[in-house]
Formats: C-alpha cells, sequence, structure tokens
C-alpha cells in the first residue's frame, strides 16, 4: 500500500508533503494547523537535500581538494524553508499544492521560526557566504553556536525599547541533525603541568561540545555544506548525591553551568563584552572546531604538514581568533610538532577579516583573565609575540600591552591572509589600525568586498521584479548576477519601465498592508524611504529623523504647498546597554507619534518603525523601499550589506561616501545615486576644528530650528543627552553633515517625480549592482586567501 512506505524523494512533492503530514506528525489533513503543514513541507523539502548532502560529502573526501571551515560567533540564517525551496526549485510545486487546499504557501512558510543566530551585518554575511559556498561547490563547513536564545525580541512601551527572550528552540523546525557521536571535551581554568619534555594543560572545569548539522544546500541543488553549531552540555548531567541530600537546585547546577555557554548570544554586535562568559563561547566553539577539523584531517592524511594544503580556516572577526593560540597548542601539545614549525602551519591555513574600525569593537582581554580561563594559551600567546618581536626587533605594535592581551595583532600575525571588506575598509586598515602590521608584513592585507546572495534577496524576497527580469532575459541572472547589465537597455523601453514601476508599487502595497495590521496606514503611492541596520550613533539614525523633524517644520509652515508625500521607515535593535542609542529609538518614535497625528501633515509625511527588526522584516521593507538610507560618518561603516540589497532591488541610495557605498556609486553610475556630506578626511579634519558642532547649527537654521523643538518638548520629553551631545562633541559630525543632507533630500524629491526618470534610474541600479553577488566574494575568498577549487557533484 503506498500510504505505508515512507516518502522518498522519488515520489511527488505533494504524496511526501502529504506522507509526513501522517507519518512523521501524526496529523490527518483535515486538523492540522499552520505549523503541521509547515513541519510537513520541511521534512518533505529536506529529504530533497540529503542525497545532493550526501554527494558532496563523498566528493569533497574523493577529491582531496581543500576544504574551507568558516569559523563564526554569529550566523543570522533566518528562516531557511523557502531558501532550501527556491534553491531546489520547487517554489512553484509548493504554492500549488497549498492553493488546491485554500491555503497561501507563503504563510506557510513565514510560520518558521526566524533564527536570529547573530546580531546584524557580519552574522548575516555568514549566513550569505554558507549559502554562495553551496552554490559556488566551495566545499565548506560554518562552525558557529546553537545558541537556545538568539537576538532578543524587541518592542516598544511608550516609544522606549523594550527586550524579551527569543527562543527559536522553543517552536518546531526541521532543519538540524544532531550528532551525538561528535562530541568533545572542552577544558577551561586549571594548570599547565610539565610532565619530561611534555607540557600538558590540566583544565579544571571541562564542559562537552556536542554537534548539531544543518545542511546548506545550493542553488539548484548543485552543492550541499554543512553548518555545524556546537551546544554545551555537562559531563555530568546530574548530581544524584545533592538530590538524595535534598538539595534539588544543587543537584542541577552543573548542567546550568555547562549550558550557559551556549544559552544566549551577546546582544551586541561593536562592542567586545569583556566577560568572561563571552571568552568562554569563544574559545569553546573554536576549540571544538579545530578538534573537528584535526579529527576529519587525520581520517584522511598522516602528515600534519599537509594541513595548510587542505585546509582553510577563515575568521570572521577577531571573536574565533583563540584559533591561533589553540592550534598551536594543538599541534605542539598533543601532536608533538616543534613551536616554530606549529607556529608556520597554523599561519598557513588561517585567514582573518576584520569587520571594524571602531576601536571599542577590537576584542582584547585582561592577561588575568586569559591566565586564568587559558592558562596554557596564555603561555602560548606569549611565545608567539616574543618569536614576532625577534623577528621585528623594531616593532611598536603588541600582541600583549596596557595588562591585556590584544586579540587583533594576533589574528593578523597568525593568518596567512587578513581582510577588509570593501576597498575604502581595506585602505583605512592600511593606514590605522593595522598601519604597523601592514608595514611588517606588507601584501598580507586583501579586500574582499561584502556580497549578498541574490537567492534569498532577490529571487526569494522580491518574485515581482525576478519573475519581470526572468521574462526579459532568463534565469541567468540568478546565478550569474552581472548578467542583470542585460536589462540596462530596457531602462529607456517604457513597457519595460511601466512593469517594473508596477512590481515595485504592488510590494510597496503589501508593506503598506502589513504595516496597517500594526496600526498605521500609510499610502502606498507615497514615497518609501528607508533607514533598518542596528542602531547606532556612527549610522545616524538621528540625521535622518532631524531631517524629518526639519522637513515637517517646513511643511507645517505651508500646508498648502507642493509637497512630495513620503514615508520614512526606520527599522532596527540598539543593543539592551547602548544607553544612547536607545535614546535615539526613543526620539524617532517620539518624532512619530506627533508627526503621524498631525492633520496638517499626515496625508504628506509619516514615520513608521515597525518593532523587532529581523532577517524576516527586512525581507519585507527592501523589495518596497525607494529610497535607501546609508548615511553613516564617512570612515565608520566598514561596508554595510543592506546598501546592495537596497540597490538590487532598485531602490535608489542617498548616501556617504563610507564602506561599500563608495563601490556602489561607481558601479551604478554618480548620476543615479544622491551623495552628500564629508569625505573620511574631511571628517578627520573637521573634528580638530573648536566648536564645529556649534559651529554647524548656528550656519543652518533648518537644524537648529529642529533641535530647538525637541528642546522645546514638543516631542513629549527633551531628550537632553542627544541635544547635548550634538550641540557639544558632536563626534559623529551629524550636525555638520546637515546642511549637505538636506540639499541632497530636496534632490531626491525632484528626481522622484518624474517618474519616468526615476524608474529608469531605479533600473539602472538593479542593471548594474550584479558585482555584489556574494558568489562573487566567495571566488575572491577562494583565490586570493583559501586556494581552494569548486567542486561538483
Ligand atoms: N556591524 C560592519 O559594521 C559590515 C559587516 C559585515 C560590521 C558592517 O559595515 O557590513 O560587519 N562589523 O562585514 C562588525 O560586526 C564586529 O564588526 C557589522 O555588521
Amino acid at each position: 500500500m503506498k500510504d505505508m512506505t515512507i516518502p522518498r524523494p522519488g515520489d511527488t512533492l505533494a504524496d511526501a508533503i502529504r506522507q509526513h503530514l501522517k507519518f512523521s506528525l501524526g496529523k490527518s489533513s483535515d486538523v492540522a494547523t499552520l505549523t503541521d503543514w509547515r513541519m510537513a513541507l520541511s521534512l518533505a523539502v529536506r529529504d530533497r537535500i540529503v542525497d545532493p548532502w550526501f554527494a558532496s560529502t563523498r566528493a569533497a573526501y574523493d577529491k582531496q581538494g581543500k576544504r574551507v571551515y568558516y569559523l563564526s560567533m554569529e550566523f543570522l540564517i533566518g528562516r531557511l524553508l523557502e531558501d532550501a525551496t527556491v534553491n531546489l526549485g520547487l517554489m512553484d510545486e509548493v504554492t500549488e499544492f497549498f492553493q488546491s487546499r485554500g491555503l497561501d504557501a507563503r504563510k506557510v512558510m513565514q510560520d518558521e521560526p526566524d533564527a536570529a543566530l547573530g546580531n546584524g551585518g557580519l552574522g548575516r554575511l555568514a549566513a550569505c557566504f554558507l549559502e554562495s559556498m553551496s552554490t559556488v561547490g566551495c566545499p565548506a563547513y560554518g562552525y558557529g553556536i546553537r545558541y537556545e536564545h538568539g537576538l532578543f525580541r524587541q518592542s516598544f512601551d511608550r516609544g522606549r525599547q523594550m527586550e524579551g527572550p527569543e527562543d527559536w528552540l522553543t517552536e518546531a523546525h526541521a532543519w538540524e541533525y544532531e550528532r551525538t557521536e561528535a562530541q568533545y571535551r572542552i577544558g577551561f581554568g586549571g594548570q599547565v603541568k610539565q610532565l619530561g619534555d611534555r607540557t600538558v594543560w590540566q583544565p579544571a572545569e571541562t564542559v562537552l561540545a556536542r554537534a548539531y548539522d544543518t545542511p546548506m544546500i545550493g542553488w539548484q541543488g548543485r552543492w550541499a555544506n554543512t553548518l555545524r553549531l556546537w551546544s554545551a552540555r555537562p559531563e555530568t548531567v546530574f548530581d544524584l548525591g545533592r538530590f538524595n541530600a535534598g538539595d534539588y537546585y544543587g543537584a542541577a547546577e552543573p548542567e546550568n553551568l555547562a549550558r550557559t555557554i551556549s544559552r544566549v548570544l551577546y546582544p551586541d554586535d561593536t562592542t567586545e563584552d569583556g566577560k568572561r562568559l563571552r571568552l568562554k563561547q569563544e574559545f569553546f566553539f573554536t576549540a571544538a572546531s579545530l578538534r573537528d577539523i584535526l579529527r576529519r584531517f587525520d581520517s584522511e592524511y598522516d602528515d600534519l604538514k599537509l594541513l595548510p594544503e587542505k585546509v582553510a580556516i577563515q575568521l570572521n572577526d577577531t571573536h574565533p581568533a583563540i584559533a591561533g593560540p589553540e592550534l598551536v597548542r594543538l599541534l605542539v601539545d598533543e601532536k608533538g610538532m616543534a613551536f616554530e614549525d606549529a607556529v608556520t602551519v597554523a599561519q598557513g591555513c588561517l585567514g582573518y577579516t576584520n569587520h571594524t574600525l571602531l576601536p571599542e569593537a577590537l576584542e582584547r582581554w585582561s592577561v588575568k583573565l586569559m591566565t586564568d580561563l587559558l592558562p596554557r594559551h596564555m603561555q602560548i600567546i606569549e611565545m608567539i609575540d616574543a618569536m614576532h618581536k625577534n623577528a621585528h626587533p623594531d616593532r611598536k605594535v603588541e600582541m600583549i600591552g596596557g595588562g591585556d592581551v590584544q586579540m587583533g595583532p594576533i589574528a593578523f600575525f597568525m593568518a596567512h591572509k587578513v581582510n577588509g571588506v570593501s576597498a575604502l575598509h581595506t585602505e583605512l586598515m592600511k593606514e590605522t589600525v593595522f598601519a604597523e602590521l601592514n608595514r611588517l608584513h606588507p601584501n598580507r592585507i586583501v579586500n574582499e568586498t561584502n556580497g549578498i546572495t541574490p537567492r534569498r534577496w532577490v529571487l526569494g524576497a522580491n518574485p515581482r521584479l525576478s519573475r519581470l527580469v526572468t521574462d526579459a532575459i532568463g534565469d541567468g541572472w540568478v546565478d550569474d548576477l552581472e548578467r542583470l547589465q542585460e536589462i540596462e537597455p530596457l531602462a529607456d523601453d517604457s513597457s519595460f519601465r511601466d512593469a517594473y514601476d508596477a512590481a515595485k508599487r504592488a510590494n510597496k502595497a503589501d508593506l503598506a498592508a502589513y504595516l496597517g495590521q500594526r496600526g498605521l496606514s500609510v499610502d502606498p503611492d507615497a514615497m518609501f524611504d528607508v533607514q533598518i541596520k542596528r542602531i547606532h550613533e556612527y549610522k545616524r539614525q538621528h540625521l535622518n529623523i532631524l531631517q524629518t523633524i526639519a522637513l515637517w517644520q517646513e511643511m507645517k509652515d505651508a500646508p498648502q504647498g507642493n509637497w512630495l508625500p513620503q514615508v520614512k521607515i526606520f527599522a532596527g535593535k540598539a543593543a539592551p546597554g547602548y544607553v544612547f542609542a536607545k535614546e535615539i529609538i526613543h526620539l524617532i518614535n517620539a518624532v512619530a507619534e506627533v508627526i503621524n497625528a498631525d492633520p496638517d501633515t499626515s496625508h504628506l509625511l509619516k514615520v513608521a518603525y515597525p518593532a523587532n527588526y529581523n532577517v524576516s522584516l527586512a525581507e519585507r521593507l527592501i523589495p518596497a523601499a525607494e529610497v535607501s538610507q546609508q548615511i553613516s560618518t564617512a570612515g565608520k561603516e566598514a561596508s554595510g550589506t543592506g546598501n546592495m540589497k537596497f540597490a538590487l532591488n532598485g531602490a535608489l541610495t542617498i548616501g556617504t561616501l563610507d564602506g561599500a557605498n563608495v563601490e556602489i556609486r561607481e558601479l551604478v553610475g554618480a548620476e543615479n545615486f544622491f551623495l552628500f556630506g564629508m569625505t573620511a578626511p574631511e571628517v578627520v579634519a573637521r573634528r580638530e576644528v573648536a566648536e564645529h558642532a556649534k559651529k554647524a547649527i548656528a550656519a543652518d537654521p533648518r537644524l537648529k530650528r529642529a533641535m530647538d523643538a525637541i528642546e522645546a518638548g514638543i516631542f513629549g520629553e527633551r531628550f537632553p543627552s542627544i541635544i547635548e551631545n550634538l550641540m557639544g562633541h558632536d563626534y559623529f559630525c551629524v550636525t555638520s553633515d546637515f546642511s549637505d543632507y538636506w540639499r541632497a533630500s530636496r534632490e531626491l524629491e525632484v528626481a522622484y517625480r518624474d517618474r519616468a526618470e526615476w524608474t529608469r534610474m531605479a533600473i539602472l541600479n538593479t542593471a548594474r549592482s550584479g558585482w555584489f553577488s556574494s558568489d562573487r566574494t566567495i571566488r575572491g575568498y577562494m583565490a586570493d586567501i583559501w586556494g581552494a577549487e569548486a567542486l561538483t557533484i
């Protein structure tokens, strides 16, 4: 009987879904909930990933090529079902299946919990890389932490950010396979002993790292890699002795202590927390990953000198930088290699990506903490530092200085290549944080400008635009994104322009409906202007809101004027401990409340701030955006990746010469980009000007009036910390850039009114942004850093 068989990929997808509903979930279709359907679909799709996954693993073994290991504290993967369905070409079948049951396939997919195992750009980049590595056939593993709680859930209480726990793991999902056999003991603290000529670290405390594997399928199922996340568990689950003695809480203590390590993601993407637990997390997943890498290597080869030929380990920022000392420790203490050889071998394997120049984000740990938690590593770091000093007696840089262990210089020295994430960022790295190391090790620094996966950010998120492009040029653009250039001639074709415009209009209507459900009505014909990202002073959401206030004030002066109706959309979270960023959120919400309720202007200007920004919300906002706000203080945003997603989806950028904005502008053309503001060197010079903020405020009556309104309490509270900051040192030069921002914003409005011309510019943005595919970025890493070759199955 057919119904009795286990679903196999050979069956139709519809059969497989039905069978999973019945056999895996034990539900009949008349009582199935949305979650049941979503799980049945996920399992059916997952079945189809397994064969290419096995085949990829086999091919990687057979070819004996190089494997890439991407170590990252964060993987902001979001939902996986839609990605997998899109990549396996199953979307139409799925849509039909659910349609015939009166269900919307998208709703089913949106039932999936959003895996928010990252903070922002760095974590999302890692997720885009995983997908691209599978698409281009780069044999790779992602290694990270299986956090029980991802990034906090944001809500607003009277305009202020509230943080609630995020618990994606309490909701069912189908993607991970627990690997009980892949388990390592990870130690902390204790002592280092000398036994004859062997040095032995005897940790005081140990936890187990258990692997959970998620297959990551590439475009058209061509290849599949593994994301392996580590979960911490206790060696002894339960202290029966204490339990029997009546100490019920104490009995569970070993378990709680161990589990704490993989309990929560640190909710901060730029400032390093300095906590013992953070260092424990970093060592925990790095050490487990290295053991796993060496185990796999040992099963295939017996000469450790071959490691750099077979193994590339990429450090996503300094978070896994302890990998350098740990790999040396494993090679010396456990494999008996000579110290200098071990350093050379480790350097041959390691690459390090720097993601920020912000000084507060450069990790350092006190020597005391490092010695306490990782005593053998502290010794090895001292040896590495001494080795470096011997080779460069005139060096000024230190790996241990000011009582701290400096992870940036350690990562730099232990890697054979160090990369920045945009052309400008890489140049600034050479001139600033790593100037000295760059002098000592020329040619080590390379640039790999970030990218984004077009499967998720265009094909999945924007089906209307995708259909239009595919109808015009075929679907070759999906894995060869620069082929979008082929639509460039169509920018002058009015029927294509109308269709492009109609797709955007429909996306805007969807977003308007979504915001409407959240209590904010907006006109889908107004201009949609979007700034979505973490809230940070350098990203300058306060510059945007100040300009919004000034615009509102002018509208109020003359409500009959020929104003362009617009919706200012903000979304993003602030780190819970970042007081100033939370004030900015409060200010935006306070301004929104007043402006949205103003009968004189509410048909002209609205401010929307949907709470709890995450990957799924980005997927709704970006396709509907017409204006992309990329307004960071020049020199501060290492790259940005949202900027790329917007340009591809046909939003025009208003932005500074910062991060990848510079490259976006070069590619899309200066005439299709609204540039404003000081350059990075001008910013540095401006800070030296006495009272630069006071002068800028005095010179711009609009700015002064907007700030006066805040101070006067027009928006409820008076936000003294923001006003004082702007009138005082204004480090991020909000006031100095205000006038030029105002000018560019008005020019943009003029351009927007000419629909045909605006749409032409938007099409050119799409057509010319194909270079920002993360497939291109990954091929760059493979060629310049990893020396890895693409494989096929
Ligand atoms: N916060 C940068 O600030 C960059 C991403 C990914 C960041 C962004 O400009 O696009 O990395 N840096 O490269 C970071 O996390 C620790 O530093 C980011 O996401």
